[in-house]
């Protein structure tokens, strides 16, 4: 930990969304009701990405409820991982939080993240996969991939999180300007932040979180396309870690 950490004052939430006018009206209301009953002073930034559907109009009535909701769309390049990035980029906190617009992440986990990173932790990262966690109607393949995938980096990497391939995890600003330049463009980005943040020396929690499947919309997750980028990004920030001499850490 660094206790020397400055004290946080806003919270960004990052939410990338791809034709999800179904799902973001109660992501997007359970964020902010929960962050305003904590007393969280926070922006929920959903990142539109090419959205097909009425995502960007169901962003504007949101709005009109919801004063801490600031929508933009991805003028560059599609792509989940392009997408977080623009949204961070746009984004004005000390400190942001990536979510999913499905309400697959728990708001009141992201208070907690939000609690850990002030306590002087530079990332606050979730696992689903250890005591006190909960994973509801996760699907079984899914899964299999899933725990064989974290495993090979949890080994490769030398490191204890269980649950690197998760997106939902928060960062001090510093760790995100520390971690340029991303080039994970899909969803690979998921594991390029947390391991180049770990490798770069930046501190972290781990904390049980919970984690549920969509009720509306499908599933864009592609198993089989997206293998070889996650093996491309692992290799890319494990050649770093054991072979750049410490080029790339943070400053201290
Ligand atoms: N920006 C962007 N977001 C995407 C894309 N595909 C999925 N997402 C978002 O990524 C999140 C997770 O997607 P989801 O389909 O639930 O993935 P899964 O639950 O891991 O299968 C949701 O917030 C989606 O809206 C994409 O191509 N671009
Ligand atoms: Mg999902």
């Amino acid at each position: 930990m660094s206790p020397q950490a400055a004290p946080l004052k806003l919270f960004s939430v990052i939410i990338p969304a791809r034709d999800e006018e179904e799902s973001l009206p109660a992501t997007v209301e359970d964020i902010h009701r929960t962050f305003t009953a904590a007393g969280i002073d926070h922006e929920i930034v959903v990142v539109d990405d090419g959205s097909t559907d009425r995502t960007w109009a169901v962003l504007q009535e949101l709005k009109a409820k919801i004063p801490t909701l600031a929508p933009t769309r991805n003028a560059g390049q599609n792509g989940f991982g392009r997408a977080v990035v623009w949204g961070i980029d746009q984004s004005r906190g000390d400190a942001v939080v990536i979510m999913m617009a499905d309400s697959s992440d728990s708001p009141a986990h992201a208070v907690k993240y939000w609690e850990l990173l002030n306590q002087g932790y530079d990332c606050a990262f979730g696992s689903r996969f250890i005591q006190g966690s909960e994973v509801i109607d996760y699907p079984w393949v899914k899964l299999k991939v899933n725990r064989l995938a974290n495993f090979l980096v949890r080994v490769g990497f030398a490191i204890p999180l269980n649950d690197t391939t998760n997106a939902f995890k928060a960062y001090r600003r510093t760790v995100i300007d520390g971690c340029r330049p991303f080039l994970a463009p899909h969803f690979n980005l998921t594991v390029e932040i947390p391991l180049k943040a770990i490798t770069r020396g930046y501190t972290y929690a781990i904390t049980p979180i919970s984690w549920q499947n969509r009720k509306y919309g499908v599933p864009k997750l592609k198993i089989k396309e997206m293998g070889s980028r996650y093996f491309f990004i692992c290799a890319y920030v494990w050649l770093e870690k054991y072979f750049s001499r410490g080029d790339y850490r943070r400053m201290s």
